[in-house]
């Protein structure tokens, strides 16, 4: 393989959501499209976009202020404002667990996107997420 090719290999693999990362929250792999119209999962859970990549959503900047893992700050936190801790949104609603385990239930929402996204308390929070 040519450095070209190891480089963009580099360079994809760093826009595309970040695997770990998404095994170091609860559900990180079923995190819900909150896009109306949408269906499916949201892979880039830090980032404004689905497919990861970019500026991050609020949940990321916390995510990153927190090391990069789970903590029960984190946890405890409403990264988007929507009334629900990153925990109740991501299937941990009590802080317990811990990455390799299996969250006590399921993702229930997006923790870095205010839903519903119509609702004006949620449209200047939402400003930088795109749903494609
Ligand atoms: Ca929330």
């Amino acid at each position: 393989m040519n450095r070209l090719a190891l480089g963009l290999l580099i360079v994809v693999g760093l826009c595309v959501a970040f695997p770990t990362f998404r095994e170091r929250i609860p559900n990180g792999k079923n995190v819900p499209n909150p896009c109306q119209g949408s269906s499916g999962e949201w892979e880039g859970v830090g980032h404004n976009i689905k497919f990861g990549g970019g500026p991050r959503n609020p949940f990321g900047k916390d995510f990153a202020a927190a090391g990069s893992k789970w903590t029960t700050e984190l946890c405890n936190k409403d990264s988007d404002s929507d009334g629900k801790t990153n925990g109740e949104e991501l299937g941990d609603p009590d802080c317990t667990w811990t990455k390799g385990g299996t969250p006590s239930g399921q993702a229930t929402g997006h923790p870095g996107v205010c839903e519903p996204m119509d609702q004006d308390a949620c449209k200047s929070v939402n400003a930088a997420i795109n749903c494609l």
